[in-house]
């Protein structure tokens, strides 16, 4: 009979860590690494090309890596003729190829694929064994017995566990830095044009990331996005470079101009790391801790250190804990029962609202948006529109770098759309063009009037707002934060009331007529 290798370790693209817990026991001598590029990953929504090339690069020189540390890498080329197309027929060629005596997995970063890895043990009549992914900082255990039997699951209250399980940002005796656990209010200024603002590191790409590009414009000229531009970090030591890059220059103003946007300026003081981190180039504990560093050495202000470290510890945590709790249905929930298709304009950014514009162009461009735009602008937008959070989910997970479904889907279903009923915000994300307007430079630019309300100039904002807030009285008239903007509403005059929904329905229907 034939005898295999020990250890089969298949890694997923978005598992590129050296200390990755199903590597942990193993043996390089009698293990196996299996790394795969397939179709279906590919292609089960159409990833923008940048997102596409970035993930197979890193891949690659993460296989390289491997192997120089020496493991035995098993590497699966998209263009392999032999290439079955799919995860688990991948697995199975490399079985046939490696008679394993064991699978040795960590889980994966979305229920679909998690699923089809539950199958492996009975579809190969081999042991598997599947390690909880240990690179974040709440385990499934803790963040369910922080849920368990709370009415509520705000952020916060789960933010302020993880500073006291990683001691981040405490004094001594254990209370947070500066008497405050939270400097959100101090975050939120508008920014300038400015010659001192952080440009981003820009990595040139070398023989084997061009090849990867070669191999993505010819297999998925049809998916979003360009690939003109490719600047991404595709190796650890360059994905540090950009941390290092982002400390010394953006971090400092990063609290204060987190929620800003200006006209052209895609990336402000935002540190562009959620593809590194996701993807597991860059651990988000020791990022955190050099920030922390950071701020005790003087260099970076408590507000911004604070502000980022409750981004990774806070929010990143808070919304994996959710999505895993929630279970696979989450992302098939419609709180508002939403139903119109994403307009055609958020694959081409045509439009004249120049937010939006400025919003889709970019993210086409670069395969990001920062947090504000994916919120307030094209998330406010899909939301006051009414668009089916379904294909609002798609958009995101296609047309981000850092977009995996553990990540995405409660950030778009749950914070954004509200398609969760609550759970994950206390009240929907909508608001009319006056946010906008105070936090960008954006209305300045545009053909529409931010202050109007109605007529052919008025903000598309402004009457969607009402409008989606009297559409969806029924489900949102008791929530409290809404009462407020009902009582508003209730206090305009009738004339008043009917042109608002008027407008809002004439442009709905042009958006329905395409
Ligand atoms: P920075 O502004 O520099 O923030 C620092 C880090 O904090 C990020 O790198 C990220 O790791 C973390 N972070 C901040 N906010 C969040 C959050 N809400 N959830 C998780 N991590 C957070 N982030 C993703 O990583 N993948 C997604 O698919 C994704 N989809 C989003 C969809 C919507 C509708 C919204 C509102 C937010 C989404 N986010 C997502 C969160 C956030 O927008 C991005 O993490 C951030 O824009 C990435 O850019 P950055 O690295 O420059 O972030
Ligand atoms: C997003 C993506 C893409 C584009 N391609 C691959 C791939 O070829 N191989 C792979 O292992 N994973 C890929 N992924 C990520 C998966 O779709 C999925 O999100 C993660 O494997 C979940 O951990
Ligand atoms: Fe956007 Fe309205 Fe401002 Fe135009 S006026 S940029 S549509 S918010």
């Amino acid at each position: 009979m034939k005898r295999g290798i020990d250890t089969l370790i298949p890694l997923l693209v978005d598992q590129l860590s050296p200390g990755l817990s199903a590597l942990r026991t193993a043996d390089p001598a009698t293990s196996v690494i299996l790394m795969m590029e397939v179709e279906e990953e590919a292609t089960y929504v159409r990833h923008h090309k940048k997102k596409i090339a970035f993930l197979f690069a890193a891949m690659r020189h993460h296989a390289q890596a491997l192997r120089d540390a020496g493991w035995q890498v098993d590497y699966v080329r998209l263009d392999d003729p032999d290439n079955s197309g799919s995860l688990t027929g991948e697995l199975a060629r490399a079985v046939e190829r490696h008679q394993p005596a064991r699978i040795i997995a960590t889980e994966a970063g979305e229920w679909r694929v998690r699923h089809a890895m539950e199958h492996w043990a009975d579809k190969f009549d081999v042991s598997v064994e599947i390690r909880e992914d240990d690179r974040f900082i709440a385990s499934h255990a803790e963040f369910d017995a922080w849920a368990d039997g709370r009415k509520q699951l705000r952020m916060e209250f789960f933010y302020r566990e993880m500073r006291r399980k990683t001691g981040l940002l405490l004094t001594e005796r254990g209370e947070p830095e500066g008497g405050q656990w939270n400097f959100d209010k101090e975050n939120r200024k508008p920014a300038a044009r400015d010659l001192t603002m952080p440009h981003p590191l820009s990595f040139a790409a070398d023989d084997l990331t061009q090849e990867v590009i070669a191999l993505v414009a010819d297999r998925f000229a049809d998916h979003p996005g360009t690939l003109d531009g490719f600047d991404f970090a595709v190796t650890a030591a360059d994905a540090e470079r950009q941390r290092a890059h982002f400390l010394r220059y953006a971090l400092p103003q990063f609290g204060d101009y987190q929620d800003a946007m200006l006209t052209d300026v895609p990336f402000l003081w935002h540190s562009l790391l959620s593809p590194y981190i996701n993807c597991g180039l860059l651990d988000p504990l020791d990022l955190c801790r050099r920030v922390e560093a950071s701020y005790r050495a003087g260099h970076t202000p408590l507000n911004a250190a604070e502000g980022f470290i409750r981004q990774i510890i806070g929010w990143r945590e808070y919304v994996r804990g959710i999505y895993w709790r929630e279970g696979p249905d989450y992302t098939s929930r419609n709180f508002l029962d939403a139903r119109r298709p994403l307009p055609a304009f958020y694959w081409t950014g045509q439009t004249d609202m120049h937010c939006m514009a400025q919003a889709i162009g970019q993210t086409l461009q670069n395969a990001y948006a920062h947090h504000i735009q994916r919120l307030m602008v094209t998330g406010n937008f899909a939301l006051l529109i009414g668009a089916d959070p379904a294909d609002v989910q798609r958009w995101y997970l296609e047309v981000y770098a850092d977009a995996y479904e553990w990540v995405e889907a409660p950030n778009v279903l749950g914070m954004s759309q509200f398609g969760d009923g609550g759970l994950l915000g206390s009240k929907p994300y909508a608001s009319s063009g006056a946010y906008i307007d105070r936090m960008s430079d954006y209305c300045g630019h545009c053909r529409y009037d931010v202050k109007a309300r109605t007529g052919p100039k008025a903000c598309p904002f402004n009457a969607l707002y009402w409008d989606f807030l009297v559409r969806n009285r029924e489900k949102l008239g008791s929530n409290q934060r809404l009462a407020m903007p009902f009582r508003n509403w209730d206090r305009m005059d009738a004339d008043t009331q009917r042109a608002l929904r008027a407008q809002a329905k004439a442009f709905l229907a042009g958006l329905d007529e395409g």
